[in-house]
């Protein structure tokens, strides 16, 4: 088979957890000979998954980078982490490569885990192929993972090998663009055999289902199919090579990444089939003709020595090592990376993913450009997926709270995908992320990289009180003690106020029993109580108005006058009926269909009211199912929405309003909250 000719290929390695993605870059990099020995990811010696967040998870945790040569063409793979937690890591990652491999375990009850990605893909356009790892322990066949892969998937899926079985086993495959037959072997190159004649049939209809699927996109292919004229080797390859490019078919290939079988014609197939970057980056509506060098950063690496490099994709033209960049910083060291060794380069050109040293300003997303040739306009990058899951933390060391929003800002520069939010109404100091391993991960990335050892806690809820009944309160604060004393005589009407309306404060003395200049002074006495009310919580939706009173010409004060109203507010506010509030959250669940009526349980069961449902726009055999919730029943939704949804649920909220809480669950929340007190 020829190979086509074309610049550098950058490849995303993508797929649910545990599908084989380090595995099959590490094999990859073996069948190149860019490593000598061949690592494991349960070894802990693997290429992939350095890091020690990743190695003590034997997971991956965030992308993977490796630049190596195949053949003569430079070929980058980013190894994206797997777990949901981490999708933020992967679409960005996906932004900047011509090539997604989706690696999957040919396992058809998980085939929704898949459904976001392939949701990405399409929506993004992205060309994409699919590789069925681990067939060396699947009874599945090849045919019915493509059948029900097509049912999450938004592009049409063509097989491009058959499967030759022995029994239960499979011990080789036939190429179904060249018609080859080859035995697998383990380690080492696969021998050409024979076709046996057990896969002949399967291999013409297989066959048959690959050009069709490619006939709907070439006109003239479709008219030499209905002449019955066979495509040569060189034409089919040429016709899946235009359809890929162009994001409109994913040609499905197999193998097992542990025993290298199958990955030396993947490889090859990334090289003849796979576009370059041309061709996405004209999908992204990048001019090419345009002189001017552009690029965009995908991932921040920050080493543990403090060294920042900016992972980017070259769109066009050429970047040096000392270019300064349209916004003033100096790339200071280009390198292409093999995991944690770094290889020094003077420069790269398009289609390439290199790491650029010391962009402090520069974040993921960014779009870059030389200072001399500023191209202005950004690259459109992956949207920010919106966090589901919190920890309050605080320093575990006292003297390292001063240390933490400095060390949070770092880390948010490797893992935007952390947010970091101060609490007002319960004094907490929250991070918040994609799920309890993604923050797991960040405390470790904490402490590890900025001696920063955080302790975490569940967020509290943020609990107001309110009253239900009006009282007229009168209180005199008085104090003789030598020389001055201290005068101060207050009426006021306090009143419940509607859901919602806050605080007023109202003045209706006449004549001056209170002098205008102590009124504030009351206010303030006011507003300093209703921090605290008489449940131990800020007081809302309430009015106080101050009716009469009474002043001393020598022992009234503003400070007298102050401590009045606070008094009158803790003596006249137990006496209103207070009442306990929690905050409602209008939430947004989006999962496949086939898990609303588990979705509308996980609903009812946590005390939420369902508003309504309806299909997602734009996300065919998907649900948004819109509801309200007490924010008291939301710390661990996530959790629970996933393992219900094969890991593809997700959700949106927003505070909504606060609802009176009576009854046992207000004499849990108030007692939890006096033994807190003690
Ligand atoms: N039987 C078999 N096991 C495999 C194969 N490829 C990978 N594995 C095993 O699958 C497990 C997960 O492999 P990884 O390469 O870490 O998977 P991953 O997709 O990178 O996982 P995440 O990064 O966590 O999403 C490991 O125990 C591998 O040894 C294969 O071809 N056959
Ligand atoms: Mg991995």
């Amino acid at each position: 088979m020829s190979d086509v000719a074309g610049g550098p290929r950058s490849v995303a390695l993508v797929g649910p957890y545990t599908s084989g993605k380090t595995t099959l870059l590490e094999s990859m990099l073996f069948v190149s000979g860019a490593i000598g020995r061949r690592g494991s990811v349960r070894d802990g010696n693997s290429v992939g998954d350095a890091s020690p967040e990743a190695r003590a998870r034997t997971s991956g945790v965030e992308v993977n980078t490796a630049t190596f040569d195949h053949g003569g063409t430079h070929v980058t793979i980013l190894d994206c982490p797997g777990s949901v937690e981490f999708s933020q890591e992967t679409f960005n990652a996906l932004m900047g490569v011509d090539l997604a491999i989706v690696v999957c375990e040919p396992d058809i009850d998980r085939i929704w885990t898949m459904g976001r990605l392939f949701k990405f893909l399409g929506q993004n356009k992205i060309p994409h192929a699919v590789f069925a790892n681990k067939i060396d322990e699947s009874t599945v066949r090849v045919a019915q993972l493509i059948e029900a892969l097509s049912t999450v998937s938004e592009t049409p899926l063509v097989p491009c090998q058959v499967a030759i079985r022995e029994g239960d086993s499979v011990g080789g495959y036939v190429d179904l663009i060249t018609g080859n037959a080859y035995q697998y072997a383990d380690n080492q190159v696969s021998g050409k055999i024979g076709t046996p004649d057990s896969v002949s049939s399967r291999q013409e209809e297989a066959r048959t289902q690959l050009l069709e699927s490619l006939a709907d996109f070439d006109d003239s292919l479709l008219e030499n199919l209905l002449e019955d004229k066979i495509p040569s080797e060189e034409e089919v390859s040429e016709f899946l090579r235009a359809t890929l490019a162009e994001a409109n078919v994913a040609p499905v290939f197999m193998g097992a990444a542990e025993k290298d079988w199958g990955v030396r014609r993947l490889l090859q197939a990334i090289i003849s089939i796979g576009p370059d970057g041309s061709s996405v980056a004209r999908l992204k509506g990048i001019d090419m003709a345009a002189a001017e060098p552009l690029g965009q950063i995908i991932k921040t690496y920050i080493s543990p020595h403090g060294g920042k490099i900016s992972l980017a994709r070259i769109w066009r033209g050429e970047f040096a090592d000392g270019t300064v960049l349209d916004g003033g910083e100096r790339i200071a060291g280009m390198f292409s990376l093999l995991g944690q060794q770094q290889n020094k380069l003077a420069k790269a050109g398009a289609g390439e993913i290199v790491g650029l040293g010391r962009l402090s300003e520069i974040t993921t997303g960014a779009t870059i450009s030389p200072q001399d040739t500023p191209v202005g306009e950004a690259l459109p990058f992956a949207p920010e997926l919106p966090p589901v899951y919190s920890f309050a933390v605080h320093a575990s060391k006292r003297e390292d709270e001063v240390k933490l929003s400095g060390a949070i800002a770092k880390l948010r520069q490797e893992d935007p995908s952390v947010v970091f939010k101060l609490v007002k109404d319960t004094n907490d100091s929250v991070l918040w992320g994609q799920g309890e391993m993604h923050l797991r991960v960040a405390l470790d990335r904490l402490k590890e990289k900025y001696g920063v050892g955080l302790a975490t806690e569940i967020p509290k809820v943020a609990y107001k009180e309110a009253i239900r009944k009006p009282v007229s309160q009168h209180s005199r604060f008085k104090k003789q003690s030598g020389g001055h004393g201290q005068f101060g005589d207050v009426h006021i009407d306090i009143k419940p106020l509607p859901r919602g309306a806050g605080f007023e404060f109202e003045n209706t003395v006449v004549g001056g029993s209170v002098p205008k200049q102590y009124i504030p002074a009351v206010q303030n006495g006011v507003l300093e109580y209703l921090i605290k009310g008489p449940l131990g919580f800020p007081v809302v939706d309430v009015s106080v108005t101050l009716t009469d009173g009474k002043h001393h010409a020598v022992d009234s004060s503003e400070q007298a006058f102050k401590t009045a109203g606070r008094m009158a507010m803790s003596e006249g506010m137990p006496k209103c009926s207070p009442v306990l509030l929690e905050p409602i959250y209008e939430v947004k669940i989006s999962a496949p269909s086939d898990f609303t009526p588990n979705v509308q349980r996980l609903i009812t069961g946590r005390r939420g009211q369902v508003l309504g449902f309806s299909a997602k726009e734009g996300w065919t055999g998907w649900d948004e199912t819109t509801f309200q919730m007490p924010q008291a029943e939301m710390h661990d939704l996530i959790i629970e929405l996933r393992s219900l949804s094969l890991g593809v649920g997700s959700f949106e909220f927003e505070f909504d309003h606060l609802q009176e809480l009576t009854g046992r669950l207000a004499d849990d929340v108030l007692a939890a909250a006096k033994e807190g007190e003690e």
